[in-house]
This record gives C-alpha cells, structure tokens and sequence, in this order.
C-alpha cells in the first residue's frame, strides 16, 4: 500500500480484487495467516498489543464512512490484537506500511477490504480468507482505518506512580545471601504465556521458584552485583527479585507504560546496582528508577524526528537497551527514528542525552568483545550500527545481511580477521561476521570479514562464549520443521567447515507441538549449552542442554510448570555481558 498504489483507480481496484479471488483457494490451501510469511513469524512481528482498548479514544474523521460505536469498540480491539504490533499503535508504520486517514481515504473502502481480505505479498496476512476475520470485521475494519487512529493514554509520573509497590523493604532483606544457590550458575528463564520466569538452578537443572511477573514477560537483565534480577513483561510491568532471599522473590515492582520490551541496569563503576532503566513501546518512553526499589525517577520521552526523512514521529519504541561501561549512560536505541540516545545518569536533575544518527528500525544488539562499541542492529535497513560508547558517536553503518537479528549477537575471534562480531538474520541464510579490532586489525575493523551459510531464515539469536570453540545458530522461525527444530554448529577453528546439526528438538521427546528451539545461552562455566524447545501452552516444552565440547546431549529439563520457555538469561553471563 504505497503512494503509487494510491491512485490506482475503481476499475484497477476491481482486477486486483479479481485477481485475488482467483488466487484466494490456494491461499485457503495452505491454512496460513498469510500465503508468504510463515506463521510463526507473523506471530512474532505482530503479537497482540496488551493496551485496552477501550482506553484508546476515538477520533471521528467526519469524511471517512460512519462506524456505529459498536463498531469502533469492536474495531479498536481487533487493531490492537491484530494490526498494532506491524502498523503501530498510532498506524504510522513500522514493520507494516503507515495507515493514516491521508493514506487509507484515497485508497477508500472497497480497496481495504480486499487487501484485509486477501492480504499481500509484501507481508500484509490474508484476515479474511484464513478465517481470522469474518466479512463483518472485514467491513468494519475497512472503514475504521479511514478515521484518525484512536490514540491511548499517555503514562506518566502519576500513573507510573500509582503503579509502583515496594514489596520488601530495602532495610528487611537479607543482609547477605541466604541461600546456598550458587546465583552466578543460576538461570532466569521466560515462561512466556504464563507471565511468570522460572529461577532454575544451573548445578542440579532443579526449578528453585517460579515467580509471577508481567504478562508475556520479555527479557531479564542482572544489576552489576549479581544480586537482583529485573523481569520486564510486554504489559510494560518490571518485577525486582531479589536472588539473596532463602527463596527468591519479588521485592518491588512498578508499570512504566502500557507496552515495553527492555530494562537494563546502571554498569558504570560507582553506580553498580544504583539505577534501572526501562523502555516502553507505549507511551514511547524510558524510565529511570532507583535500582533497589524501583522508585521513579525520571521520564524522557522519544518522539522526535526520524533520521532519514527528519519528520516528526510520534510513536519511536524502544528497543534494546544498554549499560554503558565507560561513561554512567544507558545507550538506547530507538525503533522508528532509527537514533540511539546515550542518557547521562550522572545527573538526573539535568540529564544530557547524546543522540546518534543510526539508521531505521533499530532494534536489537550488544557489545564487541571489549564492551566499548555497541553493534546495534538497524533491521529494517539490513545494518548494524557500531556506536563507539567512549567517544560517544556513530563509528560505521556497515551492510550485512537481510533482517539482522543479533540477539545481543556472539564474539570470538576468527582465525584469519581477528575479533569479530556475529549476527545471523531473519530474512536470509547468512552469518555476517564483522571485525571488530581497530587497533591490532585495523583493516578488518567494521567491514564484514567473512559471512557464513547457516541453515536457512528465520533466525532470532546466535551465541558462543570466550571458553568455547562453538558458535551456535538457532532458526526457530524458518517454515521448515527440521530447521525451526534444531540448531546450527560451527567449529570456530575451522570456519570453512560445514556446520554441524544438532536435533534438538527430537532429542527432547516430546509430543505434538511447534516445538521451535530457541536462544541458546551458556552456563557460567562456558563448558554448557541450553536451548528452550517452545511449544504451546497446551502442549509440552522443554530445556535441552547440550555439552559444548562433545556436541552431545546432556540433560532434559521437563516439568509440567515449564510451559512455554523462550529466554534464557544465566545471571554471571548477563551480569558481565558475556556472549
Ligand atoms: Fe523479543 C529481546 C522486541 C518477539 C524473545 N525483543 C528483544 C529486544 C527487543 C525485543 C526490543 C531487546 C531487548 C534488550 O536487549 O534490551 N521481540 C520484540 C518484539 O517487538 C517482537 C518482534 C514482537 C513482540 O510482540 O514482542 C519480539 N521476542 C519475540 C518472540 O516472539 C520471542 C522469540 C519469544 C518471546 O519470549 O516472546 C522473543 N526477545 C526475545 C529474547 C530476547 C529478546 C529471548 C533477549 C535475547 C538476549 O539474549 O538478550
């Protein structure tokens, strides 16, 4: 749906939709939300967005057709469960074109209901003809997008406020650790639909506690000291558990907007454990907070211009963030202006934020083996952005491959090029490695040295560790069962070699399920591998860990509160940013 679509007339409108009438059995075939994008990736881009609805005001637009308020209440819902997370929550455009009324009144009624329809092949999921959406939300949803979008509320200190509880004072916890865990072997793993993380202890592969946390809880990130564990769900709730109590559990928690994916913590020398931060997709926002309880403490908010164009966003998530190790900063990136911020914490009072040109949507990324550059990856421009955190400026956009998707990407150092840093992609086979020493490999220093043939698309995370001579590749949304259900091995001394597979998924023995095998994640040792097998919540899931030196299987971890694992975060190993 771009400009030139826009004035395609009546009648063109007409052949597309024939067109697609004569296409629409085949799509019906295959049972898929969308003929080209495989399911599980549609559902990764376009989850539902857990922002009521009804809080959304509306908007009439008085040249855009009539909507009962039935109909907009029906339409909201259906927006923000199926549309937002592609087209965002104001349809300005993010993975999905923008869906403004300057767009969507030219195009007029017809036309949309047969793109909802139908769908098309650049990504837009075929509603209709998958049975998702019956004619009646066809017809609504046609002539709600002609309206201005009902915009939520905004989240500020009141609310932020009003949301925050400290559980467990600072001055009635534990003076010194509790329990006998041995906390940097002990692993904080998503349970994702249970809106609850898993504390599961490294040494015996025995759940300790399963703590409630946000909904569709996200990531966990570690203070410096390896004492608290922050868990940020996707309703923007962060929960603070305390690792030292003789059974972990929250101590604090706040909502720092209506939809987030990040926190991180304050690395810098002088403020370990001192400061949180959290990033919000809605209201596009970050929060500071105090690291111990949790208090507010300030909001900076991300709208702004975008970096190429430079028009005015008014919806820029937050993506991943970072603890700078050479300055008291958190580095954010920030999706639709395609900038990253370097937010002073040194003085909240009067807060210096450094902006950096990157490019457009930043999402993902980490550090390079020395923790000064930061290699965020700019998916939707197929580059990764080296940001140098000392000198606090843009190094190189370098071109990699189509959709990176890092994780927080893999270091190691290749036998020709010296350090490198790695990402796969989502939209193709290949493993770029960019050379990451400025100093000793001048010449290598930000250009992609070497790229590697993995098993195919579809790829979220990749991961070695400074003990190991493995680099591990996961491709859990690649529509191939065999590829979605096993990992990819390379031997890092010997980079030409082919990869090794591993069955991961099989070995895990399980039932019917997606059983897609995701993230993997090191023990503190270096010695260990784990990987989530992520069925659904009626089915079962499991953890396989794989011995990293033989490539063998090691343990199973079942047990029927492990419903649905994704992330995995070892505390040593996220404390220390190792991968
Ligand atoms: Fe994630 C990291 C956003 C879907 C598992 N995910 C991140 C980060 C962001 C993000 C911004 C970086 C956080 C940081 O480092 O501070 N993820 C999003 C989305 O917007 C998206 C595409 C759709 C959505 O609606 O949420 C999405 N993510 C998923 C999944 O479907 C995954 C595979 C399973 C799940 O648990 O939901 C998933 N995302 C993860 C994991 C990380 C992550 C495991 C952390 C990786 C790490 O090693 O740090």
């Amino acid at each position: 749906m771009n400009k030139s679509t826009g004035k395609i007339s009546r009648m063109m409108v007409c052949v597309i939709a024939t067109l697609m009438l004569i296409a629409a059995p085949l799509h019906a075939a295959k049972k898929s939300e969308h003929p080209d994008t495989p399911e599980p990736e549609l559902r990764y881009k376009g989850a539902p967005v857990p922002i009521d609805a009804d809080q959304a005001k509306e908007s009439i637009s008085p040249k855009a057709p009539k909507l009962t308020p039935a109909e907009f209440k029906r339409a909201k819902s259906l927006y923000f469960e199926r549309c937002a997370g592609c087209h965002g929550v104001l349809r300005k455009g993010a993975t999905g074109k923008p869906l403004t009324p300057d767009v969507t009144l030219k195009k007029g009624t017809d036309y949309l209901k047969v793109f909802i329809d139908f769908g098309s092949p650049a990504g837009m999921p075929n509603w209709g003809t998958s049975g998702v959406f019956s004619k009646d939300d066809i017809d609504i949803m046609a002539r709600f997008l002609q309206h201005e979008a009902p915009v939520p509320p905004e989240y500020g200190m009141k609310e932020i406020k009003a949301s925050w509880k400290v559980i467990v004072p600072v001055n009635k916890r534990p003076r010194k650790q509790m329990n006998k865990y041995n906390l940097k072997n002990l692993f904080s793993v998503t349970l994702r639909d249970t809106g609850q993380v898993a504390l599961i202890d490294g040494d015996t592969k025995k759940i300790i506690t399963i703590v409630d946390t946000g909904y569709a809880v996200h990531i966990s990130r570690m203070s410096t000291s390896g004492r608290y564990l922050y868990v940020i769900g996707r309703d923007a709730k962060i929960n603070l558990i305390d690792l030292w109590m003789k059974k972990p559990d929250n101590v604090a928690k706040i909502k720092i907007g209506m939809e987030a994916r990040s926190v991180e913590t304050s690395k810098y020398k002088g403020y370990e454990d001192k400061y949180a931060i959290g990033g919000a997709y809605w209201p596009p926002q970050f929060v500071i907070m105090d690291g111990d309880t949790l208090k507010p403490r300030k909001i900076v908010a991300t709208r702004g211009m975008t970096v190429d164009t430079q028009e005015y966003h008014p919806e820029p998530r937050v993506a991943a963030i970072v603890a700078s190790h050479e300055h008291p900063e958190f580095i954010i990136n920030v999706k639709e202006t395609g900038k990253v911020m370097m937010a002073d914490y040194s003085d909240l009072d009067n807060l210096k934020v450094t902006t950096i040109n990157a490019a457009r949507y930043l999402h993902d990324g980490g550090w390079d083996s020395t923790k000064r550059y930061f290699m965020s990856a700019a998916n939707k421009s197929n580059k990764i952005a080296v940001i140098d955190s000392k000198e606090d400026r843009l190094v190189k956009l370098v071109e990699v491959g189509k959709i990176p998707h890092p994780g927080r990407g893999a270091n190691f150092k290749d036998p020709k090029y010296g350090p490198v840093w790695a990402t796969s992609h989502l939209g193709d086979a290949s493993i770029s490695l960019i050379g990451t020493d400025p100093k000793r490999h001048k010449k290598n220093a930000w250009k992609v040295v070497r790229t590697l043939e993995g098993q195919g698309g579809g790829s979220l995370f990749i991961k070695t560790h400074p003990k190991s001579t493995h680099l591990y590749v996961d491709t859990p949304l690649n529509p191939d069962a065999g590829k979605s259900q096993s990992i990819a091995v390379f031997d890092l001394k010997n980079l030409d070699k082919p990869y090794k597979v591993l069955p991961i998924a099989e070995w895990a023995k399980l039932g019917e399920g997606p059983k897609r095998v995701v993230q993997p994640e090191y023990n503190v040792k270096g010695d260990e591998v784990w990987f989530s097998v992520w069925s659904g919540t009626k089915e079962e899931s499991a953890i396989v860990i794989v011995d990293d030196k033989t490539l063998k299987l090691k343990k199973v971890i079942k047990d029927k509160r492990l419903l649905t694992p994704t992330g995995k975060f070892n505390v040593y190993n996220t404390m220390h940013d190792v991968y």
